[in-house]
């Protein structure tokens, strides 16, 4: 048994085993016979209905339980028609982006599948629930500028908490939808993270995205700047894809109280530009860019630059919807909204009626509504898998004016709120939450600059101080370890520096970093690392792979002994996923093409020893999986 352990080991098969392989390879002492993939599944579903998914601890299950999503009607037979993806292959990036500024038509970008979840039920959406209606988009929505469907908080939460793939989920959906735009967000050098990686990882995190289908990257600094960016820019232009750099919008240009005003946003469009940019962005993340300020915005950067431009913004407020119509008055190119179900509150403004309200307009944006409404039909089912992961808001805030935090950035921190007993106090987090951005001197806060203000606002409700304790030389405080990183500048530098006095406080006798992190940092030496990874997780790793461990150690190796235990849980309904299964309850799972899996519970019993039997039938067969329960 352990010689054919040692044949079968994939490191072993792949001749990259060294002489310490056997030592290093504690499985090659296991002798239990290799479980086939859906004895593994039936293991995880057998787990999650016992003893509940892990993720689900302290909130409650939706009752009565959803009944699957409804898909819209829509032949799938024929090939979907050409759409953006067609027309940047055709004309290259550069002369995509002068097509964007020529044409006449406002162009529109679907969150759906990135910002709007992860800023309504803190990014949970699963692959399997956008693969389902990824082949209506390709024929239904083809017409749509491009898909959101990637990146920012999407990477992490795939593998950390729904333990999937993130590089699957893009496969997937891209052969889904060959022909729509794929948009990611990357924070620049905190790529897909929240800390500065050396620039290596970065260029080689880029290459494997663009690879793996991303079209679009819209690259973004946590705190606007520009020279944190330029490796990014570079190693976007380099895959030929196409680069839109992002100018993060904070407090208000008309308050000459506040840092940022027009000149300062048109200083970093041009910057941008001579950077290599092919498209501008406003990314404005709190949803605080009123009409009045956004059509200042756009007027002025479409005279000042030769690039198209790009308008995000969030509904925090409820009344995101005027920014973009103004934008639209004003010219913009492209702007971004949720399809209407997942539209409003912290995501974006809703699609449908964005595109209702023009309709006629010379800036029609030429998209089917009932088509579009077909999808958001469908996500209005699936919004009700998730819905133990909602806030609890009900409406629109202009607090959001005053504390300016994030779309994505609100529920998380509240929930963060929670965990330390202190959410009845929100009104004081959001208020010191504002207070901390004075504090900091006043910062662009996105992640990950807004986590640090987050943990910040938290630590002082929680240890009640006010701004001048903060400040107080004689009152010893000891600054959470993410505050400590900020003003040591391992995020970078504002343009403005951090304020000296606090800053001194804080590092209490440390030197602050000069320059960009990246510049300081030793590259990584990939293929080293490679290996070690691969006898770490005893298995080859594809250059995707090595990219999710670059990111998040931890979480990939986590991730990767999941996998190895369960196999591949990503075509498991999410009811199934969160919620287990009830007696009598059948699910079917698409291994892949043409090889489905149809499991049934038909009965459990307790064994009185601390375990469970499960009976099920697989495809037609009895299937009996014992579970050890928990605690
Ligand atoms: C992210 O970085 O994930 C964001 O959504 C920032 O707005
Ligand atoms: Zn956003």
């Amino acid at each position: 048994a352990f010689l054919e352990n040692v044949i079968a080991h994939p490191l072993f098969t792949s001749g990259k085993c060294t002489t310490r392989f056997i030592d290093s390879t504690p499985e090659l002492f296991q002798f239990t016979p290799r479980r086939d993939r859906a004895t593994k599944l039936l293991e995880f579903l057998g787990d999650v209905t016992v003893n509940g998914n892990a993720e689900m601890k302290g909130r409650a299950a939706p009752s009565p339980m959803p009944g699957p999503a409804r898909l819209p009607d829509c032949h799938l037979g024929d090939a979907p028609p050409p759409g953006t993806r067609d027309r940047l292959h055709d004309l290259g990036a550069e002369r995509f982006a002068q097509w964007m500024r020529e044409q006449k038509q406002v162009l529109i970008t679907d969150t759906t599948m990135r910002d709007a979840h992860q800023s309504l039920f803190a990014t949970r959406m699963r692959t399997a629930d956008m693969l389902a209606v990824a082949p209506h988009y390709a024929r239904l929505a083809s017409g749509l500028f491009s898909l959101e469907c990637w990146g920012g908080a999407t990477f992490d939460v795939s593998m950390r908490f729904l333990k999937e793939d993130p590089w699957q989920r893009l496969a997937e959906l891209r052969a889904a939808i060959p022909n729509v735009l794929f948009q990611m967000l990357l924070r620049a050098s905190n790529a897909v993270g929240y800390t500065n990686y050396p620039d290596n990882v970065v260029r080689h995190f880029i290459a494997q995205a663009a690879e793996g289908g991303i079209d679009l990257f819209r690259v973004f600094d946590s705190l606007n700047a520009v020279d944190n960016m330029r490796v990014a820019i570079d190693a976007v232009r380099d895959t030929g894809m196409l680069c839109e750099a992002a100018i993060c919008y904070t407090g208000d240009i008309y308050d000459a109280s506040r840092r940022y005003d027009l000149k300062y946003y048109v200083a970093m469009a041009k910057e941008l530009e001579q950077a290599g940019a092919h498209i501008l962005a406003i990314k404005d993340m709190a949803g605080i860019c009123t009409p009045r300020a956004v059509t200042a915005l756009v007027k002025a950067l479409k005279e000042e630059t030769g690039l198209p431009l790009h308008f995000h913004t969030h509904d925090t407020s409820g009344i995101a919807a005027a920014s973009v119509l103004a934008a639209v008055e004003a010219g913009v190119d492209a702007v971004d909204a949720a399809m209407d179900a997942m539209s409003g509150l912290t995501s974006q403004p809703n699609l449908g009626s964005i595109v209702a309200a023009l309709a006629g307009s010379e800036r029609d944006p030429g998209l089917d509504r009932k088509n579009l409404q077909q999808l958001s039909t469908y996500w209005e089912g699936v919004r009700q898998y998730y819905a133990p992961f909602e806030a609890d808001m009900r409406a629109g805030t202009s607090a959001v004016y005053r504390h300016e935090m994030p779309g994505g950035q609100v529920t998380n921190l509240r929930e963060q709120a929670r965990s330390l007993g202190i959410e009845a106090r929100w009104p004081e987090v959001a208020e010191a939450y504002a207070q901390v951005n004075r504090l900091f001197g006043d910062i662009v806060k996105v992640t990950p600059t807004s986590k640090v203000v987050g943990d910040m606002a938290l630590f002082m409700v929680s240890n009640g101080l006010a701004p001048q304790d903060v400040l107080d030389p004689a009152r010893e405080i000891d600054f959470p370890e993410s505050v400590v990183s900020l003003f040591k500048g391992e995020l970078g530098t504002p343009a403005h520096g951090f304020p000296a006095e606090l800053q001194r406080k804080v590092l209490k006798g440390q030197a602050p970093l000069a320059g960009r992190p990246g510049e300081t940092m030793a590259p990584v030496d990939l293929a080293a690392e490679q290996a070690r990874v691969e006898q770490q997780v005893g298995r080859p790793l594809s250059q995707p792979e090595l990219a999710s461990h670059l990111m998040y150690p931890k979480v990939f190796r986590d991730f990767a002994e999941h996998q190895a235990r369960y196999g591949d849980v990503s075509a498991v309904p999410s009811t199934a996923f969160f919620y287990g299964l009830r007696e009598g309850e059948e699910v079917s799972i698409e291994l892949e093409r043409g090889k489905t899996l149809v499991i049934q519970l038909l009965g459990r019993a307790d064994t009185g020893d601390g375990h469970s039997k499960l009976f099920f039938e697989l495809n037609g067969q009895p299937r009996l999986i014992k579970v050890a329960q928990d605690g």
